[in-house]
């Protein structure tokens, strides 16, 4: 039986009016978060990569409403987090056309994993994650699989990206400012920082970016899905801007893209994991289009996939979150696949994650969010599939 009405009374609430604080919902057990899908009016949840999509970000409005931000400025009172919208048990959602009842509660304080409790009943209303990507709010179900939170602060980027965009031999950082749309660039200082943001462009609606040398000239491309659900492409100047986008494909039903070049023939190709939970690989042609896919590696649990050289042998190693939290490194085994996965880190917290040569020492370097204070941090590559001490890059990301 599904809960028809949660009523949100988190203790700081009442301070806060539309726009109140933005935040994410993030499951304890997969470390993803909930995404209000565009896709469907009233909005279905689905879970995906934590600061991956506009659509996660979420806010409290007037007290009992809890609002998917994206949208508002769209529909004004934006869509709900709220009662099933099917019947069907799969899906939860809610919103104008419904007309449900769109009270919640969250039982302890901000930040805290806990499971969303039903007050009529008192008995805990779990959004529980079913199968991939949908999301279904059962009773007494608990654990961590049954644990979420909101994750607050100044979640001030998502899209985050890194590449030498201006040619000057260190990594650069791009990310979409939420509070406008802009998609920002951080070129690098060369002193261990980055110059003052510049606008790339306005109105980036865009999830799922991707950078990558796609037309093999030395010039960093980017990729990106519209809310049309197409693929797109803006070409490099290799010196921080881009040309017009023009369509890689239609119908990009993939998350998790990262580019590299996984077959060793010198032209950049792009992974994906696809709603089958396969990651799939199309192999670059080197001019910015790409062959038909193949399937790369099935039953790909496993969230924030980036991809880079991390051994410095030439080929293409990939990275990614498990379940249970640890950081996996998959290394290329020089053939057209990959050796089985070694845990480099467990706990690991972190979000918009990038893999580029900060330092200019030529061992690529990571970047990653802590999505417990906000904080963006920077591991130094050693060149060899491990990473040097963490030091903070910059807070309020
Ligand atoms: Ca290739
Ligand atoms: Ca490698
Ligand atoms: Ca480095």
């Amino acid at each position: 039986m599904l809960v028809a009405s949660l009523s949100f009374s988190v203790g700081q609430a009442s301070a806060y009016n539309y726009p109140g604080p933005h935040f994410e919902i993030q499951n304890q057990a997969t470390g993803q978060c909930l995404q209000a899908s565009p896709d469907y009016k009233p909005q279905q949840l689905e879970v995906h990569d934590c600061g991956t999509s506009i659509d996660q970000d979420f806010s409290i409005w007037n007290t009992t409403n809890i609002i998917d931000a994206a949208e508002a400025a769209v529909y004004g009172g934006g869509v709900c987090l709220g009662a099933d919208s099917t019947g069907d048990g799969v899906s939860v959602g809610c919103g104008t056309e419904g007309g449900y009842t769109l009270d919640w509660q969250y039982a302890t304080a901000a930040g805290g994993w806990t499971p969303l409790v039903n007050p009529l009943d008192g008995h805990a209303c779990d959004l529980t994650v079913l199968g991939d990507s949908t999301v279904a709010c059962m009773q007494a179900q608990h654990g961590s699989n049954a644990q979420w939170r909101f994750i607050y602060g100044a979640r001030h980027y998502s899209q985050t990206v890194a590449g030498d965009f201006t040619g000057h031999g260190r990594a650069d950082i791009m990310a979409r400012d939420n509070s406008n749309g802009n998609l920002l660039l951080w070129v690098n200082n060369m002193n261990g920082g980055f110059q003052a943001p510049r606008v790339v462009t306005g109105g980036w609606n865009f999830t799922e970016t991707t950078v990558g040398k796609f037309h093999n000239n030395g010039r960093l491309d980017l990729i990106a899905k519209g809310t049309d659900g197409s693929l797109y492409m803006w070409d490099g100047n290799g010196d921080g801007t881009f040309g017009a986008p023009h369509k890689v494909t239609d119908g990009w039903n993939f998350t998790q893209t990262a580019a590299a070049d996984f077959d060793g023939d010198g032209n950049v190709d792009l992974i994906a994991k696809g709603v089958d939970n396969n990651l799939y690989m199309w192999p670059g042609h080197g001019d910015g289009t790409f062959g038909a896919s193949h399937i790369q590696t099935s039953d790909w649990n496993f969230t924030g996939t980036r991809a880079a050289d991390f051994n410095n042998d030439g080929k293409a190693d990939i990275m990614a979150r498990d379940a249970a939290g640890n950081l996996n490194m998959w290394l290329h085994d020089g053939g057209s696949s990959f050796n089985s996965a070694a845990v480099l880190t467990n706990g690991w917290s972190f979000t918009q994650t990038a893999a580029a040569d900060f330092d200019g020492d030529g061992k690529v370097d990571l970047i990653g969010r802590d999505d417990s204070n906000g904080n963006l941090l920077m591991w130094p590559g050693n060149g060899d599939g491990t990473f040097g001490a963490s030091h903070v890059q910059t807070g309020g990301w």
